[in-house]
């Protein structure tokens, strides 16, 4: 049977080395693992997922725009460090009516000061942070729900 919905999974830099360093803060499982994952569960609900990474911000917003071209479900999105800069990231998620879920492997609430602060969770609908990889799962969940 054809997929009836489709969700984008966009993941910003650095995501690609996940797994690789820094153990203790991101966990050992590869991004490759995380899509997997989704891609299973996904699969059990009719839904298709559209997994990407890129080092380059410009793609993301790109990406954002094809999602809601395309009249994706939602887009799950870890911007990595363009979270707390990037106020075209903003720009573009508040010019698309595709929801929006920001998710976080690690909680920039409880680590340095300069992450403390999202362009992107100001306009997405939520955000999911803390729970390490399982956080795609638990977005998942939630855009699952949306039509
Ligand atoms: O916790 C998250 O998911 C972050 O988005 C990860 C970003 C960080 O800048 C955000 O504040 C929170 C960093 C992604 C870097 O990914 C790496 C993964 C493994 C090893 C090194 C970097």
């Amino acid at each position: 049977m054809a997929s009836s919905r489709k969700i984008f999974v966009l993941n910003g830099p650095n995501l690609n080395l996940l797994g690789t360093r820094e153990p203790e803060i991101y966990g050992y499982d590869t991004l490759d693992d995380i899509a997997e994952r989704m891609e299973d569960e996904a699969r059990r609900a009719n839904t298709e997922i559209d997994f990407r990474q890129s080092n380059h911000e410009g793609h993301l917003i790109d990406w954002l725009h094809e999602a809601n071209a395309e009249g994706a479900t939602a887009v799950i999105l870890n911007a990595g460090a363009f979270t707390h800069t990037s106020l075209a990231l903003y720009d573009a998620i508040r010019s698309i009516t595709v929801p929006v879920i920001e998710v976080h492997i690690s909680n920039p609430a409880a680590r340095e000061a300069y992450r403390h602060h999202s362009y992107v969770g100001m306009a997405a609908k939520g955000t999911i942070a803390g729970f390490g990889p399982l956080g795609y799962m638990l977005a998942l969940e939630a855009a699952l729900e949306m039509d």
